[in-house]
């Protein structure tokens, strides 16, 4: 989602902004007949890994859970602790937001702005580092990582950024630095190895036209790709996504890189029938907005929309009620004498998923919250099973755990076992 926005405010339910596949065709995995499915579980089942042993990096759970910024309804987003805490929790993956530090490092933050998730507000020497910038055309004051070296981040903790809706993660305020990029593949590679899973990492480029506005065209993205190829290899196989609410810049890595790239789709908010609204600056990809292209958020997902997308990349990260179309017909559905988000009536599938899927493009989508969200539902695990029985390849949860839950609760039949080829697919 946007650099903010709603999202930034604790919101009693899933307010629009309170967030951010598979198929039979998909050509990073092989479907597994059922039938081959349950013996596969069956003898996962016998000869169950030990903590340690080798597990190929091509071979993942399917659908995936996504930790999304870690494990953001357990403990303050974007930490070593709360990506662990994830990854205990059952993540497949864990998904580090990037911005970028004056001296060039990448580090996990949600936003460029850090007054919302860290204790800067309280270090009297970065007083005068707090400013007014403009970021994808809305002025925002507040202090920027991009005004920060490293070592000055590093002097900084994190901080719950909803107090109110999640009192309890502000028992570990105070406790936890920010993490660079560096920190969260070596966090991913030493679970991967304890676990004996492959636990991935699914990193956003924040607000590219932003940090090429500072550091130059594309200094963000290759820094992330030389990051990537150093830790991974240049692999469609590599255990990552990497995920732009932008365009161009996925279409710039689609021409540098093999590993898999998300297109995010947003919106500003859902109307009562079930439409979404697109308002700005959720309505467009910011590039798109500077590049004078009007196609909106929603043009990306019709048909025409999604061959576009798939001439660049390998999945598509819509906002949730893109693919489920929730009505708000003023019934109380669940009983507890108010009308909310979760009361709106459930009409399944809004066509986005099975499009996607005849395209070979995976669908990820989010955010799944316990403590808010739920269009249409109020229970989170009934939410995130129906989403899974409709063929999404993944979702992103500030409740691992829930996600996990929800996934055990549909696929009794076991997992589906995914296996890379790593074979050239996307356009070039
Ligand atoms: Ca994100
Ligand atoms: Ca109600």
């Amino acid at each position: 989602m946007g650099y903010g926005g709603p999202e930034v405010l604790p919101q009693p339910e899933e307010h629009p902004k309170a967030r951010l596949t598979h198929h039979t065709k998909s050509r990073l995995m092989k479907r597994t007949t059922r039938k081959q499915t349950l013996m596969a579980t069956a003898i996962l089942a016998a000869f169950s890994l030990p903590a340690g042993a080798d597990m190929p990096n091509d071979h993942q759970a399917s659908p995936i859970v996504i930790g999304h910024r870690g494990a953001a309804g357990y403990r303050p987003e974007h930490t070593l602790a709360g990506y662990a805490l994830a990854i205990e929790m059952g993540a497949d993956y864990i998904e580090p937001d990037l911005v970028m530090t004056k001296d060039g490092q990448l580090i996990a933050r949600h936003e460029p702005m850090i007054g919302g998730t860290t204790d800067v507000a309280t270090h009297p020497e970065f007083a005068g580092r707090k400013t007014t910038r403009s970021v994808d055309g809305v002025e925002v004051t507040d202090w920027f990582a991009s005004d920060f070296t490293l070592a000055e981040i590093k002097s900084l903790r994190a901080k719950e950024r909803l107090p109110t809706l999640r009192p309890g993660n502000t028992a570990y305020d105070g406790l936890y630095e920010v993490p660079t990029l560096d920190e969260v593949i070596a966090l991913a590679k030493q679970k991967s190895e304890e676990t004996g899973r492959t636990i991935g990492i699914y990193p956003e480029l924040k607000h590219s036209t932003f940090h090429a506005g500072l550091f130059g065209n594309h200094v963000f993205e290759n820094k992330l790709l030389k990051k990537l190829h150093q830790a991974y290899g240049n692999s469609e196989c590599a255990p990552v996504f990497i995920q732009s609410f932008e365009v161009a810049n996925l279409r710039y890595l689609n021409k540098k890189t093999d590993i898999k790239l998300v297109q995010l789709v947003d919106a500003d908010d859902v109307n009562a029938d079930g439409s979404l609204s697109l308002v700005a600056p959720y309505k467009q990809p910011y590039d798109f907005v500077v590049s004078g292209d009007p196609r909106s958020f929603a043009d990306l997902l019709t048909e025409p929309g999604l061959e576009f997308v798939k001439s660049y990349a390998d999945a598509i990260g819509p906002w949730k009620p893109y693919l489920v179309k929730t009505v708000d017909d003023g019934i109380d559905r669940n009983g507890d004498g108010r009308l909310t988000l979760n009361d709106r009536r459930v009409d399944g599938s809004t066509g986005v998923i099975e499009r996607a899927h005849d395209k070979g493009l995976l669908v990820h989508t989010w955010t799944f919250r316990n403590d808010s969200s739920g269009y249409g539902f109020t229970d989170p695990v009934t939410e995130m099973a129906y989403y899974f029985e409709l063929g999404v390849d993944g979702l992103f949860t500030d409740f691992a755990d829930t996600g996990v839950a929800a996934r055990a609760a549909v696929a009794t039949a076991g997992l589906e076992e995914r296996q890379c080829h790593d074979r050239k697919h996307r356009s070039r």
